[in-house]
């Protein structure tokens, strides 16, 4: 019996602690400060998301939730999908209605929105104000606190048009358009309003020329008939 009990305080701290369960980037820094990649998190369900952890001077981490890069990944998808989340971390991702909704009610996050166009200019917005509600209204986006990037052309707001508004897909239109299915009409998955200012969720155009409104747009920087070649958008904890 002693021998057991000497065994016991031989063990070191480390082995008897819970095992750890990132909730977000942020949470995955502070265990171990490791390089941006792909890690694994606890938001809905366990899942991998694209970290970046930058160079910034910050306490605080960027949990990738949508990223467009290249054209591979058709994001033209209906609720289910959306709502799971799909794509690859390090490719075209989408982490998820349900996930982002338990990783925003969780912590008070802001939003990073970074695109680049074909012509190789890149630009960044930020949201002080970013969380999406529960699945039975609608995953309704709350979204506020626009300021510009610090390099960059000047993007200007497209997102404040969707404040408030729930998120569609063409087999579930919760858009503010009676007469229009948006997420049908615009290719993509969104908080539609009636319909769009952005659409970062929309088909994917090399080269940049889209049909109106059915491709990448952030319609303050570069219109409605610009697809950008890349948007990344991605959440870290308010300091
Ligand atoms: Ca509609």
């Amino acid at each position: 019996m002693m021998g057991f009990i000497l065994l016991l305080a031989l063990i070191p701290a480390a082995i008897c602690a819970p095992v750890s369960s990132p909730g977000d980037c942020t949470d995955v820094y502070n265990v171990d400060p490791v390089h941006s990649g792909v890690y694994s998190i606890h938001t809905a369900g366990r899942v991998q998301v694209y970290c970046d952890m930058g160079s910034e001077e910050q306490s605080v981490r960027w949990t990738v939730i949508q990223r467009r890069i290249i054209g591979t990944v058709d994001f033209y998808r209906g609720w289910d999908q959306y709502r799971a989340g799909f794509g690859k971390p390090s490719g075209g991702f989408w982490l998820g209605l349900e996930n982002i909704h338990v990783l925003t009610q969780r912590k008070s996050y802001e939003l990073k929105v970074v695109m680049e166009d074909f012509e190789g200019n890149k630009t960044h917005v930020y949201y002080s104000t970013f969380s999406v509600g529960p699945e039975e209204d609608g995953y309704k986006l709350q979204v506020g606190g626009f300021r510009s990037g610090t390099r960059g052309p000047a993007a200007g707001d497209s997102f404040a048009d969707h404040d408030g508004m729930k998120f569609s897909t063409f087999d579930k239109d919760q858009d503010r358009d009676v007469g229009l299915n948006c997420a049908e009409v615009y290719h993509g998955g969104w908080w539609y309003n009636g319909c769009h200012a952005a659409n970062p969720n929309g088909g994917y155009y090399p080269g940049g020329t889209s049909p109106y409104g059915i491709g990448i747009n952030w319609k303050t920087w570069r219109g409605f008939q610009y697809s950008l070649k890349s948007i990344e958008m991605k959440i870290r904890p308010k300091e």
